[in-house]
């Protein structure tokens, strides 16, 4: 098949991860159809930028209503757009979030995943399926750093959804042959993370303290240690994974452990300020268990897909602080 033949299918397109592999299926010539649920506002920030392209919107670039729990929609959408490629990237995804809400947590990552591998495996020509698995199957670990042969030992309702939706991934490739990759991803960041993750909501807290905007950043376990990497090159890996000739399960990550505290060091020594006089610690952001160490291995990315995470952790922090540096500037001068 050509390259400008391929037409991929996203499912959280609204997304960090979904707007930044949006763009480089474009750029790699794709028609790219976007899932979007109905919201009373209709801007999207992260792919508005896209939709107000008219040389690409509605050419190359189409979204669609639809809602991961409505599967009558979701085959429409298929028979539709026949999608070569499915990026499955939707659902609830705040690990902290998942107790307070466990029963749409796990519909939203758990069945709804399985909706998508049924309507896949009914296609009549194959499609080839992305599932966005993560870290948090491996909860209190067994081994680090972590391999795809590990075992999946989750610690949170979000965890055990991906645990359930990762394992039917493989039953579905095993059964019937569907070319289905987990991606197992490790954290990963941008300025276009969600504001309640605690990279984004560090780096715009100190942007706005620094510009007189707040006086303090308040946030839970800075002991807590995460594998952090670059979204851009994560969305990457995903992409990879479907071009190989054999679907596979991969660990994505940098191999690297940094603290919430050391996160937090680096972001105020970016705007030259203390960081003890505003960090505030609040309890009620802990969670009721916290995977144990959680570091992944990619050495089997880096050899067969010759994937490697590009840039340094000080240069992650530098980049998330100066996008909200640059984002107070413009707000400031409309
Ligand atoms: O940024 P976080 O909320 O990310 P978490 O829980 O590791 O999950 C993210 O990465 C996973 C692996 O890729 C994904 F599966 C998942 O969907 C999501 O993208 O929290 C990171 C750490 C935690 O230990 C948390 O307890 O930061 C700690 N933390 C400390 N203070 C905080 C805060 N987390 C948040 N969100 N907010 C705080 O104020």
């Amino acid at each position: 098949m050509k390259e400008n033949e391929k037409a991929a299918l996203i499912t959280g397109i609204g997304g960090q991860d979904g707007s930044y592999l949006t763009e480089l299926l474009l750029e790699k010539n794709y028609t790219v159809h976007g899932m979007v649920r109905r919201t009373s506002n209709l801007l999207r920030s992260r792919i508005e930028h896209l939709r107000r392209d008219e040389k690409i919107y509605g050419q190359r670039f189409f979204l669609h209503y639809g809602d991961l729990s409505d599967g009558t929609t979701l085959r429409r959408i298929f028979r539709n757009v026949r999608p070569t490629e499915l990026y499955h990237l939707a659902g609830q995804s705040h690990v902290g979030l998942s107790f307070e809400i466990p029963e749409s947590t796990c519909e939203e990552a758990g069945m709804a995943t399985l909706r998508l591998l049924e309507i896949a495996r009914d296609q009549p020509a194959p499609v080839r399926f992305y599932h966005a698995s993560s870290s948090e199957i491996f909860g209190n670990a067994t081994e680090t750093p972590q391999t795809e042969k590990t075992p999946m030992l989750p610690t949170s309702p979000y965890g055990c959804a991906k645990a359930f939706a990762t394992q039917l991934a493989r039953v579905y490739r095993q059964s019937y042959g569907l070319f289905v990759c987990n991606g197992i991803l490790y954290n990963h960041e941008s300025p276009r993370r969600g504001e309640n993750f605690v990279t984004r909501k560090i780096a715009r807290g100190v942007a706005r303290i620094a510009r007189g905007l707040d006086v303090d950043l308040v946030l839970g376990n800075l002991e807590s240690r995460r594998d952090w990497g670059r979204a851009q090159d994560y969305v990457r890996a995903m992409w990879l994974m479907l071009q190989h000739k054999a679907a596979d399960d991969y660990i994505v990550a940098t191999g690297e452990t940094h603290s919430v505290r050391e996160f937090v060091e680096a972001a105020f020594a970016i705007v030259d300020l203390p960081w003890e006089k505003y960090v505030k610690r609040d309890p009620s952001f802990d969670r009721p268990t916290e995977p144990a160490n959680l570091v992944g291995c990619a050495d089997k990315i880096r050899r067969v897909l010759e994937w490697k995470p590009t840039g340094t952790f000080p240069q992650l922090v530098r980049e998330m602080v100066e996008a909200e540096l640059a984002a107070i500037e413009i707000k400031s001068g409309q």
